[in-house]
């Protein structure tokens, strides 16, 4: 067991919010402009009819009422069905930078710490607004970090990954405190033209400090007594988006917008191959440690849908959970990938006392399994 800890998270919420019916009717109203546009392909069978999509069947399917946007302007156009996100000049700090410091800095707040006491800064989401210079080493220079800074991805599983990378630097005497930061900017990597997928997820960022408990005077401290990690290969959550997709041969501008660009899966085999994954990845990290489940009193759990999320608790526990056991943010955060699992703990962590125990856990993509087990100190 280690005597690392986390001693402060932050969240930031982005200032727009898109309900179920709003984004119902912006994908109905496209999908009967492209039927009427379409309707001689249609009735020769050509092309397939594109059918609505309905909040009552998202929020039953998915358990989402709403999402978090950074910018809403153009993503309920039906000729655009994109986010007007303006290009910002390379003297201008990045959008993911912005939402990343919003975040750290109520994370500073509650570890007591300030920005010259961080040495390293990872930056860790689903995509990554350019690949250099890293937004982690931007967010280090407008914080006024020291050390170092880089930035990963796992996708859904990037926060609790990030964590680990950050416990194994510290645990290695190269760094004293690390900042984790999620921002993720889910809105413009989403296919509003999609039925499948337009609803699945929404912006936000968070933040974590995690440090050594003697370092650390935050009062609200949580030790990290176990991590696992595990990944599987699978296409049933894929993107092909990718700076290769220009260099295709008889490249056009449609080709950018095509499924693939955007998210593409197979949410039902992803729930029959990564429940049982998720189950026993977690039995077997409980039982290295010598706890069972009772010895947690929350399961911070991957927001992605909350069928999956009542599934895992249930399994888990051997019964139907209370929402405090396994509380829920997808309803008004919607998917929010590596960030999902960190609101969860942010936003239910208070009412710990010293001794309380509880399981962080992230899965997705990849397949991705993070989990670490924390008590309250
Ligand atoms: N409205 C009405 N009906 C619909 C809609 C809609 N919007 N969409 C689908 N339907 C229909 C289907 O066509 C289907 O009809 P039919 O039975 O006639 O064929 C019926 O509803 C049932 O469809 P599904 O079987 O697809 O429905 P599910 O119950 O499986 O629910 C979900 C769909 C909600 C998508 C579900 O499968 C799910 O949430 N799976 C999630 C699995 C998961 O955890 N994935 C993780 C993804 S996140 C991740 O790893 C990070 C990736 C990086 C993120 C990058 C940021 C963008």
């Amino acid at each position: 067991m280690s005597n690392v800890v986390i001693s402060g998270t932050g969240l930031f919420t982005p200032p727009h919010v898109i309900t179920n019916a709003e984004l119902v009717q912006a994908y109905n109203a496209y999908s009967d402009a492209y039927n009427a546009v379409n309707s001689e392909a249609i009735d020769s069978g050509e092309i397939e009819i594109l059918k609505h999509s309905s909040s009552e069947f998202i929020e039953k399917a998915s358990g989402i009422k709403q999402r978090y946007v950074m910018i809403k302007d153009g993503i309920l156009d039906i000729d655009r069905m994109m986010p007007v996100v303006p290009r910002r000049p390379n003297d201008a700090l990045s959008i993911t930078a912005e939402m990343s410091i919003a975040a750290a800095h109520e994370a500073l707040k509650q570890a007591n710490k300030m920005p010259e006491d961080i040495d390293l800064v990872i930056y860790g989401a689903s995509t990554s607004e350019r690949p250099w210079p890293a937004v982690a080493v931007e967010i280090q220079q407008a914080l006024g970090c020291c050390g170092y800074a880089f930035d990963m991805t796992v996708a859904c599983s990037t926060g609790t990954f990030a964590l680990s990378t950050a416990v194994d630097a510290i645990l290695s005497e190269t760094v004293t405190c690390a900042l984790i930061v999620n921002p993720e900017y889910a809105s413009p990597q989403i296919n509003y033209r999609d039925r499948d997928s337009h609803f699945i997820f929404g912006d936000v960022a968070t933040a974590c400090i995690v440090e050594k408990q003697q370092t650390s005077s935050g009062q609200n401290t949580f030790k990290i007594l176990g991590r696992k990690l595990e990944t599987h290969f699978s296409n049933n959550i894929r993107t092909n988006a990718s700076y290769l997709t220009r260099s295709e041969p008889n490249i056009t501008l449609e080709r950018f917008f095509e499924q693939d660009q955007f998210f593409i899966q197979n949410g039902r085999k992803v729930f029959k191959e990564l429940l049982p994954l998720i189950c026993n990845h977690v039995k077997n990290q409980l039982k290295k440690y010598d706890f069972n489940i009772n010895h947690m009193r929350r399961m911070w759990l991957h927001q992605a849908n909350i069928n999956m999320n009542m599934f895992v608790a249930r399994n888990l526990l051997g019964r139907v959970p209370e929402f405090h056991e396994a509380p829920v943010v997808l309803d008004e955060y919607a998917n929010t990938a590596s960030a999902g699992s960190i609101i969860a703990f942010h936003k239910y962590k208070d009412d710990f006392t010293p001794g309380d125990k509880g399981i962080l856990c992230s899965f997705g993509a990849g397949y991705s399994i993070g989990s670490l087990i924390l008590e309250k100190l």
